[in-house]
């Protein structure tokens, strides 16, 4: 157990922190308040308002973090150190990388505006210092847990970059993440794993959105953190506090503070001037030497005395951080005040609360900022800006050009098809990794695995066989060495190279998304990819889409998907999965139908995530074995197959109809076919492999002929016109019928689009079909109506 808890205040010595630094710390902190307070107040009041919209943004939630971020990034933090910053700090980091040269003053004019310092620290639309985009709260925090055991198996592997070294992983949190699930989900799997590198900063300010949190809640933070074993170091009375605690009424004073609920403290935070008197004379009546402290302060000391929470008090809080034990996961509690040093501290509204210009005028005049000073990185100053130049370039930051890595490229074959007369494109995959596994390519020692629970249910079992799971510590297969028969060998090392999750696809996607920023990150080239069942897509949706929004690069596959999985469970089928993959930017999303196009689409993939202007690549495939085409007479050339579309059959000239399909649905759609063809000889039948590449192609198409390229033309374009103008296009997909019919828009021919609209049904594929209307019948009576219509019509 490497439990432990901490009280860290005034008793302990400022050893190893000297004066000099902490004077500038201490300026640069009143710096980085001044530059966030006022690069939200210029968005909002001074930059010019087209649109009459809020710009908004959060000053008392920077002015909370800027202490404890100002030690990081000025003192604590090495450029190898990953960090995570709380959504709302964004001005704090902005203002700290101009304060290192990192940033520019126009950007932080435009904050929140085209091309500014965005909302919240975002990697792909920020500075290069960004580490994780937060904004979505929990995420990023949970992600850096992830991160660590990514930046683990690097290192134990070979596989960081040369001008790479380990660092720390960080989260900068406010204590309301803790209200989301994820971070739990994501303490335990840290737990199963024994990470190590992580700190995680709650800036415990003991106040949300919407007002102030529950009291005592520290208490039952450290006991969650303590029971997945971690250190917790809690930052509570600043310097001067603990200097008290000796004085008159000292220890009555720091109890009446313990037992002082979060919202009357908020309050009276608030409030200042005499309420702190006034009540301390109402509560502590008659305690001894009560006299003697209050008639040593004037009402502005005590003000500071009693806000003076070490997590605004930089030398307890280099102290905490300089102690903190060099290995294994450490939680720093540090209290803080939302709003500290500004007019808006500790009131419950003042989370998008902004100063009022009024009060902007008078706090430009406590922090001693000149008129037309407002960005000078030195202004108002106790010490000379030279004097602080000189400190900045000692820190780590400084100088550092960048912090990407890049790592080479892997050489990727083209992976070979599984050959079976039927199969399913689960199975097929399976056997594409299990051969990967089998073999000794540069591709597949790069290729990292992981799943939530359904490795083996996801055919993956085969490549865990051959390649191992990943543990910091070695653990034996006791089933093997106990001789059971198992199909499954699950020997556990350092250089096993799945990653097995306990149940929670959220993790799952945090998992990816820190696997796939491997190569910017630690400089290690990794090729993820992370199986569940296609429904739970849905589960972890929104890591999922951040882990995108990041730029992270990964291979997902959903499977079985659909109906299609038929009595499996009606609970576990997917529905609208095909317009997450259609919608989500920076994923391409896949849904073949057959072992070759399954093969041509992975080897694509595994391009595609090492492509500078690459991405990310959904493949929702399906159990269902299905006949595979006999490719002997024509065979689709690989870039139809993944540029998203190609004629199974070729429709004549001008035909009338065409049958369109996409995956599991295959059979339906080639049976309905050949009947169709004894009354409309030279329909055609489209295999769409991607309705996303097709979409996203299609647009692009129109945008470049927008922007005057009149040659531009859409890969669906080409193949729709080989239709009449005006043909009958009947679409189906095992999967919301929208992901198809939006084909109607590209030549303006008329459809009629199959798919599932409706949820829960368990039954076998037969029944299951024709409930929800794509079985062949159903195909068939839709193109004899529109074939009707389009005659009557
Ligand atoms: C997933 C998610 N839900 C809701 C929000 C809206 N939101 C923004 S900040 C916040 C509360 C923040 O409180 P805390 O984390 O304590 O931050 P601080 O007090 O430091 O500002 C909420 C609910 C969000 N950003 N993300
Ligand atoms: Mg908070």
């Amino acid at each position: 157990m490497r439990r432990s808890l901490k009280i860290v205040g005034g008793e302990n010595s400022s050893a190893g922190i000297s004066a000099h630094k902490l004077a500038c710390l201490g300026e640069l902190e009143k710096k980085v308040l001044w530059l966030s307070s006022w690069m939200i107040h210029n968005a909002n009041y001074m930059r010019e308002d087209r649109d009459g919209l809020k710009v908004g943004g959060h000053q008392a939630s920077c002015a909370s973090a800027a202490t404890l971020l100002t030690a990081l990034y000025m003192d604590v933090l090495n450029v190898e150190d990953r960090i995570a910053v709380k959504p709302h700090a964004s001005p704090v980091f902005h203002a700290l990388m101009y304060l290192l040269g990192r940033q520019d003053r126009s950007t932080m004019e435009q904050f929140r505006g085209l091309g500014g310092a965005q909302s919240y620290p975002s990697r792909t639309k920020d500075t290069r210092d960004v580490d994780f985009s937060t904004g979505s709260v929990g995420l990023g925090v949970a992600e850096t847990l992830f991160a660590s055991l990514v930046q683990d198996y690097t290192r134990l592997n070979g596989l960081m970059g040369e001008d790479a070294r380990p660092g720390r992983m960080v989260a900068l949190m406010g204590d309301a993440e803790l209200d989301e699930g994820n971070v739990f989900e994501a303490l335990l799997e840290g737990w199963k794993y024994d990470v190590g590198n992580l700190w995680w900063v709650i800036d415990y300010n003991r106040q949300s959105l919407d007002g102030v949190i529950n009291h005592m809640l520290f208490q039952k933070i450290q006991s969650f953190f303590s029971t997945v074993d971690w250190h917790v170091v809690t930052l509570k009375y600043g310097k001067k506090l603990e200097a008290a605690r000796s004085g008159p009424a000292g220890e009555v004073l720091l109890d009446w503070i313990d037992t002082c609920p979060n919202d009357l403290y908020s309050a009276l935070t608030f409030k200042g001037e005499g309420a702190w008197r006034e009540r301390l004379l109402g509560d502590l009546t008659g305690a001894s030497g009560l006299k003697t402290l209050l008639d040593d302060h004037d009402d502005a000391s005590l003000h500071a005395l009693m806000t003076n929470l070490a997590g605004h008090d930089m030398e307890s809080v280099l102290e905490a951080f300089h102690s903190a034990p060099p290995d294994g996961p450490c939680c720093f509690v540090a209290y803080t005040i939302k709003g500290y040093g500004t007019p808006l501290a500790g009131h419950k509204d003042n989370h998008a609360g902004l100063m009022n210009e009024a009060q902007m005028t008078a706090f430009k005049q406590s922090m001693g900022i000149p008129d037309g000073g407002e960005w000078d990185p030195f202004a108002g100053l106790d010490i000379d800006a030279a004097t602080l130049r000189d400190f900045i370039g000692e820190t780590a930051y400084s100088g550092t050009p960048s912090r990407r890595h890049h790592a080479p490229k892997v050489d990727v074959p083209d992976l070979p098809v599984p050959q079976a007369e039927k199969a399913s494109t689960q199975q097929a995959f399976g056997q594409i990794l299990n051969d990967l596994g089998r073999g000794d390519s540069d591709l597949a020692a790069h290729m990292v695995t992981t799943s939530p629970d359904v490795t083996v249910s996801t055919n993956l079992g085969g490549w865990v066989n051959q390649r191992g799971l990943f543990n910091r510590h070695e653990r034996t297969d006791v089933f093997r060495q106990e001789n059971v028969a198992s199909v499954q060998r699950w020997t556990r090392t350092q250089s096993g190279q799945h990653f097995e999750l306990g149940i929670a696809e959220n993790n799952l996607f945090l998992m990816l998304s820190a696997l796939g920023l491997a190569e910017p990150l630690f400089g290690a080239r990794i090729l993820p990819v992370g199986t569940l069942y296609d429904p739970f897509v849905n589960r972890g949706l929104d890591a999922l889409f951040y882990a995108c929004y990041q730029d992270s690069r990964f291979m997902v596959v959903g499977t079985p998907s659909g109906v299609t999985l038929a009595p499996e469970g009606g609970a576990h089928q997917s529905v609208n999965t095909p317009l997450v993959g259609m919608s989500m930017p920076g994923l391409s999303y896949f849904e073949p139908a057959y072992a070759d196009e399954l093969a041509a689409i992975m080897t694509w993939g595994f391009h595609h995530m090492q492509a500078q202007d690459g991405g990310s690549v959904y493949l929702r495939l399906s159990t269902r074995n299905i006949a595979q085409p006999d490719r002997t007479l024509s065979s689709p050339d690989k870039d139809s197959i993944t540029s998203g579309a190609y004629w199974l059959v070729p429709p004549t000239p001008g035909a009338e109809l065409a049958i369109v399909y996409a995956g599991a649905v295959a059979p339906e759609a080639i049976s309905a076919h050949q009947k169709l063809l004894e009354d409309i000889p030279g329909a055609g039948l489209l295999a769409v492999t991607s309705p996303d590449r097709l979409h996203e192609d299609w647009l692009s198409a129109k945008r470049r002929r927008r922007q005057g390229d009149r040659q531009a033309h859409g890969r669906v374009e080409s193949l729709l016109e080989e239709l009449a103008p005006d043909a009958v296009l009947i679409t189906v997909i095992d999967g919301h019928p929208t992901a198809l019919s939006w084909l109607g828009a590209v030549s303006s021919q008329k459809v009629t689009a199959l798919g599932v609209d409706q949820f829960g049904q368990s039954a076998d594929l037969d029944d299951v079909y024709r409930a929800v209307g794509i079985d062949e019948a159903s195909i068939l009576d839709a193109a004899a109506s529109a074939c009707l219509t389009r005659i009557g019509g």
